[in-house]
């Protein structure tokens, strides 16, 4: 377990610092003090000696950063410090990693971070060439640039295996539109149910669990319905908020499935704060927007309604859903129920196949 210290900013928006404990959590990192700074461009020599101070007083190994801060500062906090800064992408790779079941996952993450650390290393050659840092692991300057050409070689190969996944991706897909069945993809924030309603509705038991990103590839699988109707169901990756570009890019392929799929149903954990909700269904939409799919039809699914007692919260969730056309991504429908109940989901499926204009 790794012990840290939090730093961020005045700015910092309470939900997403908030998002990082969890995930640092899960990470198998205590967050164990915080420091709170001003202006994360402009980082005081003053600063500094309180984020040490903070390490030397609990004996922490690791700084762990919320605020995107250029790799010069990040060098200045691991100069100042004698510890390694990490940041939120480096957390959420870090928890991924924990949860990398397949090849593929593996690779994705091996890509999102030889990404995410390439500015870094390119100023600590460069920092090095100046003779202000040891270079990488106090190497030296040959040591470091070596391992910067290392990493830039790694990258390109990587991205040749993963285009190749990307295409046998592609080519599943072809195959599953040619059966003619409709495919909706299953998605949301982590840890909102997504698998659990995946395994009720195909009768599979996909691994399912409280740590965020249990699930890091897609899976998909056809589901009869009565006995007429027949759909493909796909399980995807959750949503975060402000997801880094590398785990994007890196995770493209994974994402296509959600762009090619003919319906969605965004699965919300509606025993959660309603603020937190609406937040989270604002960056949904941005994500799916990204993802070329808030034209598509969707439905939201109100999960977890076993834990909501409070009549206030249940008529705030019912009014959201009231207000669907004040949301850009077309939300034909919302269910309200468990993830659990078979009952529950199978009116969800047959409420989005009857948005479909798919050819019987
Ligand atoms: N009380 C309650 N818990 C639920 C319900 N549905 C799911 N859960 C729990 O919520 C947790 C997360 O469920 P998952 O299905 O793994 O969530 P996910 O969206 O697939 O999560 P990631 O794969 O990590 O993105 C698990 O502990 C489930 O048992 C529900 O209807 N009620
Ligand atoms: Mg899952």
């Amino acid at each position: 377990m790794r012990k840290a210290v939090l730093v961020y900013t005045r700015k910092s928006l309470n939900y997403i610092v908030d998002e990082l404990k969890t995930l640092c959590k899960a990470a198998g990192i205590n967050i164990e003090c915080t420091v709170v700074i001003k202006e994360p461009k402009r980082l005081s020599e003053e600063k500094i000696k309180e984020i040490k101070k903070c390490i030397e007083e609990k004996y922490l190994d690791t700084v762990v950063i919320e605020p995107e801060l250029p790799p010069s500062t990040i060098l200045r906090i691991e100069k100042g410090t004698g510890k390694e800064v990490i940041d939120r992408t480096h957390v959420i790779l870090m928890v991924f990693e924990k949860n990398a079941g397949s090849a593929e996952a593996k690779l994705q993450i091996q890509m999102a971070r030889l990404r995410h650390v390439l500015p870094l290393l390119r100023e600590r050659v460069n920092l090095a060439k100046r003779g202000e840092m040891p270079g990488f692991m106090a190497g030296g300057l040959i040591a470091t640039e070596k391992y910067y050409r290392h990493a830039q070689r790694m990258i390109k190969s990587l991205q040749k295996r993963l285009t190749e996944i990307s295409n046998r991706r592609a080519l599943l897909r072809n195959q599953r539109k040619n059966l003619n069945i409709p495919v909706i993809s299953v998605v949301g924030f982590a840890n909102a149910g997504k698998t659990t309603f995946f395994n009720t509705a195909t009768g599979l038991s996909k691994e399912t669990g409280l740590v965020p990103f249990t699930t890091l590839n897609p899976k998909a699988y056809r589901v009869k319905l009565g006995t007429e109707r027949e759909l493909i169901l796909i399980d995807t990756v959750g949503f975060v908020f402000n997801a880094p570009p590398e785990i994007i890019e890196a995770f493209k392929s994974t994402l296509e499935e959600i762009s090619d799929s003919d319906g969605i149903i965004m699965i919300v954990d509606a025993s959660e704060q309603i603020d937190y909700i609406h937040l989270k269904l604002k960056e949904a939409e941005k994500i799916l927007n990204r993802l070329n799919s808030s034209h598509k039809p969707t439905l939201i699914f109100f999960n977890k309604m076993d834990l909501v007692t409070n009549e206030n919260h249940l008529s705030s969730l019912r009014e959201l859903c009231n207000n669907k056309d004040k949301f850009m991504i077309s939300i034909s429908e919302c269910e309200f129920g468990s993830a659990f109940s078979i009952e529950d989901v199978e009116k969800a499926l047959n409420k989005i196949i009857n948005k479909l204009t798919f050819p019987e």
